[in-house]
């Protein structure tokens, strides 16, 4: 049985497949983790979501700001633009399924056993593993129950990006969402910009990359995230990984198993 983690998938089946082949995945024994944003961008997101759904237990995901983008737009709260290359899934004949069953996918991803935290963007550096655990709670149980999936109409506020344990209400989720899914840079004091993307060396000052802050969270535990592709897997701290590489803009798909920290690599079809 082994371990494999793999960056955003965003639509790239092809490389996926490719992937998997390279190691004769077994869902029957081994385990997949995927970082999230499984669609748009990439060209075959209605595969991707069919395959990942069928793996069943096989599989550990976390859900994405694209992922939350695909539910607010099937619940109609948010438009498709062209880029998201999303038409022909939100058009197929079980979206009604493949949406139910993505919805209620988790935020974070926590192994005590393999010491890893998974989430889509990171962790902030305020938070301990026990307020990922709650803030992600609180996201999951919105997304879960149909009346409060209209709360997506609003998700991207780039207002609330100061973490207090007081925050509730919209700004708790906001800030929560934002954390955990679109976070890239931090102030020194643990607030997020949401507005630089690029990647580190060109940020102003005195933002920093979040893994570079200290952190609160307990540091015998591996955190694995996605998200950042122009990071291409470089340049965090050792217990850190983003996993990333930009397939659906021509880079490549990235996996690691983790019981002998091997790297495979699929570059883009
Ligand atoms: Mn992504």
């Amino acid at each position: 049985m082994s371990t494999y983690l793999i960056g955003d998938v965003h639509g790239c089946f092809n490389e996926l497949q490719a992937l998997l082949a390279q190691v004769s995945f077994n869902a029957k024994c081994d385990q997949l983790w995927l970082t999230g944003d499984l669609v748009a961008r990439g060209p075959n997101s209605l595969e991707v979501l069919r395959f990942v759904r069928s793996l069943g237990p096989a599989v550990r995901l976390v859900l994405g700001n694209h992922d939350l983008h695909l539910l607010a737009i099937y619940v109609g709260v948010r438009r498709i633009t062209h880029k998201d290359r999303m038409s022909v899934l939100l058009e197929a004949p079980d979206i009604d399924e493949l949406i139910n069953w993505l919805r209620c996918q988790p935020m974070l991803q926590v192994d005590d056993e393999l010491k890893i935290i998974m989430t889509h963007a990171g962790i902030p550096p305020q938070w301990k593993i026990q307020d990922a655990k709650i803030c992600s709670h609180e996201i999951e149980s919105c997304l879960c129950s149909d009346n409060k999936l209209l709360f997506l109409k609003d998700i991207y506020s780039d207002k609330s990006n100061h973490w207090t344990p007081e925050l509730n209400g919209f700004a708790r989720l906001h800030f929560s969402i934002n954390a955990l899914t679109r976070m890239r840079y931090c102030a020194p004091n643990g607030q997020l910009d949401m507005i630089y993307k690029d990647a580190p060396g060109t940020a102003p000052a005195p933002l920093q990359p979040w893994f570079s802050l200290p952190r609160l969270v307990d540091s015998r535990y591996t955190l694995i995230f996605g998200h950042w592709a122009s990071l291409n897997g470089q340049g965090t701290p050792k217990n850190v990984i983003g996993l990333d590489t930009g397939c659906c803009w021509g880079g490549a798909l990235t996996m690691l198993r983790w019981e002998d920290r091997r790297y495979f690599i699929q570059p883009a079809k």
